[in-house]
């Protein structure tokens, strides 16, 4: 996956970190490179609050520049949200010929990336119209943003009053095309039905482990596209489980991870991308066992926040990811810790690497599935 031409887009990942809060490097790192960024390098910066022009110091802002010639980058990921006269100046202080973004714009790029859905797809675009949008008229001054997002390619200044008409005749647009998704939605949902096969939805946050479980399960199964709207060839696969409790069949779907500390805008979109997830038959919510108890707290904690948030209704099963990883000891702590965040949810260690008890979990999901097959009969 490439981001011009067939290359890698090189990039520079920056943070202003503050004192209180747990730093962002990591997770935006690992988004950059699924998203086909090369990361070739990283500017980080403690301080008590961003800096008004460039969020880092200008001193590290130096440094940052430094970095971003001597390294080839043709583009700055920061790892904080930005205001548009940051992206301004930040752009401006580069030259102008370097991509500058924030977290939220590499979230919006993320999603745009896993939408499933037309109606995922349309959420996005409008999305980041308003996230753009509210970061005003500097940033729009920057040379790509409108002929990008409205169809404006004209040279030169342009009036910012035509980029607003532009910009909410296209916000319209893309809402009435939403209201005429969500009417045709329900005949989805039937045709659906109609195929007979019950979904099981992989689910948890970013990189806690599901598209490694999802191609381990997935590897002899075949890849389906179901109903009109859904582009899903590489996010699901028809599965057949032999084991212990009977056959299945079913299709597995493995969804975009959860990610905290989102901008209200782009939570709207998130939220709409995971749609799948609500009418699922079956929930897999993966955690990552291996982490910190204080991560691991953060994470379920964030994670079922999530799926009540969207109103999540199906049976689940916790899958304890990366046991690997642990000693018996650390993973009695985990499962400990993970009972009492969820109470009374059925939880399962698995490695999804190594495959370990894997076998066991697809038995568990069939009985589920079986159990909830005779229930409707
Ligand atoms: N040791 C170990 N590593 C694992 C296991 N499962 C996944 N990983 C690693 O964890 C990282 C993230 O795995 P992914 O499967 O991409 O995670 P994901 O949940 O799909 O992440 P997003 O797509 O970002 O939401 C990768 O480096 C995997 O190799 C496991 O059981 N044991
Ligand atoms: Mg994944």
């Amino acid at each position: 996956m490439s981001k011009s031409g067939g290359e890698l887009m090189r990039a520079v990942v920056a943070e202003c970190r503050m004192l209180d809060k747990p730093s962002r490097i990591d997770e935006v790192v690992s988004m950059a490179s699924s998203l086909g960024y090369e990361v070739v390098g990283v500017v980080s910066q403690r301080r008590r609050a961003p800096h008004a022009s460039f969020c880092i110091g200008s001193g590290k802002m130096e440094e940052l520049k430094r970095l971003v010639e001597e390294r080839m980058a043709e583009s700055v990921i920061f790892a904080n949200a930005l205001s548009g006269s940051q992206v301004f100046k930040i752009s401006r202080e580069l030259g102008g010929e370097i991509k500058v973004i924030d977290r939220n714009m590499l979230i919006l790029e993320l999603f745009k990336e896993r939408a499933m859905t037309k109606e995922a797809q349309l959420q996005i675009q409008l999305a980041k119209l308003r996230y753009t949008f509210s970061w005003g008229r500097e940033y729009l001054r920057l040379e790509g943003i409108l002929g990008e997002q409205v169809g404006w390619s004209g040279p030169g200044d342009y009036p910012f009053k035509e980029y607003e008409r532009a910009a909410r005749r296209r916000i319209s647009r893309l809402e009435r095309a939403l209201e005429a998704i969500e009417r045709r939605k329900d005949a989805l949902r039937a045709r659906r039905r109609e195929l007979g096969f019950p979904t099981v939805v992989l689910t948890g946050y970013t990189q806690s482990g599901k598209t490694t479980f999802f191609n381990m399960v997935a590897r002899e199964s075949k890849s389906v596209g179901i109903g009109p709207f859904t582009t899903l060839s590489t996010f699901a696969r028809r599965v057949v489980h032999r084991g212990d409790g009977g056959r299945s069949e079913f299709i597995l779907v493995d969804s975009i991870g959860f990610i905290e500390d989102m901008h209200p805008i782009i939570l709207d979109a998130f939220h709409s991308t995971l749609s799948e997830i609500s009418s699922a038959d079956l929930i897999l919510l993966f955690l990552d066992a291996s982490e910190d108890p204080q991560t691991l707290r953060r994470k379920a904690s964030y994670s079922d926040e999530v799926l009540r948030r969207i109103g999540i209704r199906s049976p689940m099963i916790v899958c304890a990811n990366k046991v690997d990883l642990l000693s018996e000891r650390g993973l009695r702590r985990a499962l400990g810790l993970i009972e009492e965040l969820l109470p009374g949810r059925e939880v399962i260690p698995i490695s999804a690497k190594l495959g370990e008890n894997v076998g066991p979990l697809l038995d568990r999901v069939t009985s589920l599935l079986l159990a909830a097959k005779e229930m409707a009969a």
